[in-house]
């Protein structure tokens, strides 16, 4: 492991002003997106509208320091052969893989997932070295419900995590590290909070167990936040302030970056309360995002699978990366999204 490389990589991926595009959603999920937009879910159109993305040159080279690939995406060409790798690179942006293999019932445990993958990931991180990939990224998916999390999911999902984390940082690659407490039950932002802070302290255990170097990684944690089907609705300032107190007592100081998900938030509350966490300020790491619908629901809406709207798209992309890089320095205001409308 290099160290010094590692901790470069993971500060270059937090940089002021700048965050990750998460455009690794498994075929699965790409095709629910796809679908929505009443486009084929094809592997030409997944590629072409990924092409899309990492040509969008404004937002990639001013507000996006790395981009999280899917398998099939760092193996893609664009239509005039470039590998899609090289035009992320070309445009100052790292790319970064996806390793989960997405999520198992965990047996014992009713309505609870266990990521799988590690079987044989260290024979696949070097392949994804030598393709270009500098980071990778691994999710775990915890639900709050009656009962549930049980401490067997966040254990065994925490112990995963640290176990990928270690394998990464041993094949040079910065682990993301994504355990991510679902929003979609009718939980309050309190017990968001209470779920979130167990969950990231048995990560961390975790981590320090399976000796993960914590200058060589970013965690990508939700927001504490109320679950979407709660009567009790929180304030961006509240859930700024609880988020940021929930991070300072669970995230050491050695961690280079925190970029949130976006876990189903609409584009302009994810990109609110990503400011206003920062503009309270004097935090020990950079508070980014690495938002996956939060960036893409905009531009999927414009393209809508047509070559005559790839440009909208591109201007939709540009201007949530924009939006999104002024949070990352606490400089937004409602008022710019006014002024784009
Ligand atoms: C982009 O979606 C990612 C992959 O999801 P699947 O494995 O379920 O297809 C996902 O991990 C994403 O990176 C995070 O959830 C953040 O995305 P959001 O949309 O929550 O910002």
């Amino acid at each position: 492991m290099n160290l010094t490389e590692l901790n470069k990589i993971a500060v270059a991926m937090v940089q002021p002003g700048k965050g990750i595009l998460a455009a690794d959603e498994s075929s699965g999920t790409i095709k629910k997106r796809f679908d929505a937009i009443k486009v084929e879910c094809t592997e030409d159109n997944r590629r072409d509208y990924r092409e899309l993305l990492f040509s969008a040159t404004d937002a990639m080279k001013n507000h996006i320091s790395g981009v999280i690939l899917y398998d099939e995406t760092i193996w893609q060409k664009c239509k005039n052969g470039t590998p899609l790798v090289e035009i992320i690179k070309k445009a100052g942006s790292i790319p970064g893989i996806k390793v989960d293999e997405g999520t198992k019932p965990l047996p014992g445990c009713p309505g609870e997932l266990i990521t799988v993958g590690l079987d044989k990931l260290a024979d696949r991180l070097p392949k994804y070295y030598e393709q270009g990939a500098r980071f990778a990224k691994w999710r775990a998916v915890i639900d709050i419900g009656a009962g549930i999390p049980s401490h067997t999911a966040v254990h065994a999902n925490a112990h995963a995590l640290a176990r990928y984390a270690a394998l990464c940082q041993e094949h040079n690659l910065v682990p993301i590290v994504e355990p991510e407490v679902l929003m979609d039950g009718d939980h309050d932002i309190d017990r968001c909070y209470q779920v979130t802070e167990w969950v990231l302290k048995e990560t961390f255990q975790e981590l320090y167990f399976n000796r993960v170097a914590l200058e060589g990684m970013i965690l990508k944690p939700n927001m504490a936040i109320p679950g979407k089907k709660s009567a009790k609705k929180a304030s961006v300032q509240e859930v700024a302030e609880k988020t940021v107190r929930l991070l300072k007592n669970c995230v050491p100081a050695a961690v280079p970056g925190i970029a949130f998900l976006s876990g189903g938030q609409s584009d302009e509350e994810a990109t609110a309360h990503l400011d206003a966490m920062n503009k309270i300020g004097g935090l020990p790491w950079k508070l980014t995002f690495s938002y996956g619908r939060a960036l893409q629901a905009a531009p999927q809406k414009a393209w809508s699978g047509k070559t005559e709207n790839v440009k909208a798209a591109q201007s939709a992309f540009a201007h949530r990366a924009r939006m999104n890089g002024l949070a990352c320095e606490g400089r937004w205001s409602p008022d710019l999204e006014k002024k784009a409308a």
